[in-house]
Order: structure tokens, then sequence, then C-alpha cells
């Protein structure tokens, strides 16, 4: 249920729609810690907490349009996603859930409690008659130009092996209340295509540096396909063309996608699909006007000792078994221009999880971590 907002700039409101979701998630911690009598009393440490209580969806705070990365509703506060989420206790093997958004807010870099769910059932186009499974995201950025960033999400259409696959990307545009509604499939124009490998691994950027955003996808035998920005809302591009030298798998350069800064944007490949935070090697293709087709030469991402989301919890079970950490995010969440650090560190083979945002500079105290499982129904 969504609350709308007749004017977004009343900041008075947003604030204090902040404030009784904080006062709210105050409350259900106090309730959960008074529980126990040998608890101390909740401090401000555990209030940030939101690994052991629910937490109530707020609505997400509407925005006018910003130029800020992953900002879905263009309030100048960058949002979060989230492909992995645990699923519910009595289904472990269950499909995926859906991919999670969390919001950035005016008080809180991030708010648990402005969240929502994106899956295939209420977010994909279909093909044909056919509604996808998938839906993960891949990439966002602003292709349109409307101040909202958009996701480029991978789904799984049928294929009947007769001619080239469908093309199994969307767009989710964002929107003053963020992601939402249906997504429309990626328009590849035919001489843009080349073989029957699906187009995978969508990477934005200004690649021929003319101001608008641009999609680099794979096509077979190496080629990529390069689609140029903006996008219409149908999903067109808005000029496309067919580039040699890729390779499976097309990565952004991080943390700058302009390595060399001569104002296009440049494109890494590699032969072998790379996790972000773990070293990888590939070849670098420098944007141009005619998009990322100028050898760079080899470029090389360095591996990076990423801290962990440590669960509070005396259940010793989860805390010794095997426990793994993935990057989420280098965003800036708290404004202040340096790259945070958001991981999430999942506990006993994937059943539980935290998610822990780190600001730039502190790895040992996170800001705010909570759970995905905030996200089951
Ligand atoms: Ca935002
Ligand atoms: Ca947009
Ligand atoms: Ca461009
Ligand atoms: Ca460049």
């Amino acid at each position: 249920m969504r609350t709308r907002i007749p004017h977004p700039k009343a900041a008075a409101t947003a604030t204090t729609r902040a404030a009784a979701a904080l006062a709210g998630l105050l409350l259900v911690l106090t309730a959960c810690d008074s529980s126990s009598a040998t608890d101390p009393a909740p401090s401000a440490a555990d209030a940030k907490n939101g690994d052991s209580a629910p937490v109530p969806a707020v609505p997400v705070p509407r925005g006018e349009g910003s130029r800020v990365p992953y900002d879905f509703n263009g309030d100048g506060h960058p949002d979060l996603v989230i492909n992995d989420l645990v699923k519910a206790p009595e289904d472990p093997r269950g499909d995926d859930a859906g991919t999670g958004i969390v919001y950035g807010t005016e008080d809180s870099p991030l708010d648990p409690a402005a969240r929502r769910l994106l899956n295939a059932r209420a977010n994909a186009a279909k093909s044909g008659d056919t509604l996808p499974a998938a839906f993960d995201a891949e990439a966002a950025c602003d292709l349109d130009r409307d101040g909202f960033t958009d996701l480029i999400v991978s789904t799984d259409p049928p294929y009947n092996g007769v001619g080239a696959p469908p093309v199994p990307l969307q767009i989710l545009f964002g929107s003053p209340e963020g992601l939402t509604g249906k997504a429309v499939t990626v328009r590849i124009p035919a001489q843009a295509r080349f073989g029957k490998e699906w187009p995978e691994h969508p990477v934005c950027g200004d690649f021929d540096g003319d101001g608008s955003t641009d999609l680099a996808v794979t096509a077979s035998d190496g080629r990529i396909s390069f689609l140029r920005g903006p996008f219409a809302r149908t999903g067109a591009p808005a000029g496309a063309t067919l580039l040699p030298d890729g390779t499976p798998y097309l990565h952004a350069p991080e943390p700058k996608a302009d390595t060399d800064g001569d104002g296009y944007d440049d494109l890494v490949a590699t032969t072998r699909p790379r996790t972000p935070g773990t070293a990888a090697e590939g070849t670098l293709l420098l944007g141009s006007a005619d998009g990322p087709a100028r050898p760079g030469g080899t470029y090389t991402f360095p591996a990076e000792k990423l801290p962990e989301a440590s669960l509070r919890t005396k259940d010793t079970k989860a805390t010794t078994g095997t426990t793994r950490t993935t990057l989420l995010s280098h965003g800036d969440f708290d404004g202040d221009k340096k790259a945070d650090t958001v991981v999430r560190t999942t506990y006993r083979g994937g059943r539980e999880d935290l998610v822990a945002l780190y600001a730039a500079g502190n790895t040992d105290d996170p800001v705010l971590t909570f759970s995905t499982a905030l996200f089951l129904p």
C-alpha cells in the first residue's frame, strides 16, 4: 500500500515520516530486547542494528530527479540493489524471492524500512504470452535522461532455438516513486546483433562521450552490441552498432568508468565471469566517438579485502559455520563524497544473512546493518 504524497517538496513531511519510521524501529527493538531480562538496556549501537527485528515498510520518499548514481526515486540519495535475498525458513530451496531495493533517505544513508521487492511476476515484461521467471539486476544508470536511475535486469524468455534468441534484457525505469511497474525489453536493432548467443552482461557508460548514457552488451563471437543513449521508453536506443574485440564478459572499469579522463567512458572485456571485489584481468576498450572500440591494453581489477557483516547473535551454530561475504556497493551513501562499502555476509549456507554499510575509512564499525529477511512476506 502506497500513500501518495501530493507535494514532493514538503521536506517537513519527509522528516516526520522518517522520524516516525525510526521511532517504529526503536519501539520494535526495545520490545525485542525487553524479552530478555539479562540483556543490558538498548543502546544507540543496538538501535542501528536491524538484524533481529521486523522493520515495518514505509513509503519510498518522492524525488524530483537527480544526477546521483543509483538514485531510482531521484531524491538525491543513492539506493541499494540486492540481488540475492535469504529464503523463507520453511522453503530454503524455494525460488528466488526477487531483487530487493533499499532506499536512502534524508535521515538514513540506507533505510531498511523504505524498501521494495521486485520480481518477474510483478515487474517483468512478457515475451509473447510468457512471463519470465528470472529477474536479476545487472546494471543501473539513467538511460532516458529524466533524472531517475533505471535498472537493467536479465530475464529468461522462452527460446525455441530458431533464429537469434530473444533479448533477455529489460529496463525498469526509475520514477519519483522509485522502481515500480512493468519493465520493457531492450530493443537491439538487427544491425547490432550477431550470432545465436544471448545478449548479456550489459554495462552502462557514456562510451561515445555525447552526454547520454549508453549500453554495451555481449554478442556472439566476441562482438559487442553498442547501444547509444538516450533510450526511449519503448526500450529502443538512439542508435546501435556492432563492435569487434569483445569477449564473453563485459564490465565497467572501477572506480572510474573513464580510466584515462578523456571524456569517454571505457569498457573492460574478460574471458571469465568476475565477482565484484575480486581480482581479474581483462582487456581495456577505450571509449571514442565510435563507442568502446579503441584497444587500451591489459586491465587489472585488484582484489579487495572486504569487511564482514557480523551477526550479533548468541547462536553459535550460525556464527561458526561457513560464511561468505560479497560486495554489494561502493556508493556514497552518507553524502561525504567518499565511497562507502556495503557488503552482504551469508551464514548457514545462505539461510541467514546480514547486510552492513561501512562508511569510508571505517571498516570496524558499521553505520547500519539489516538482514534481507525483511523482504520475506
Ligand atoms: Ca534515492
Ligand atoms: Ca531514467
Ligand atoms: Ca553516449
Ligand atoms: Ca576514456
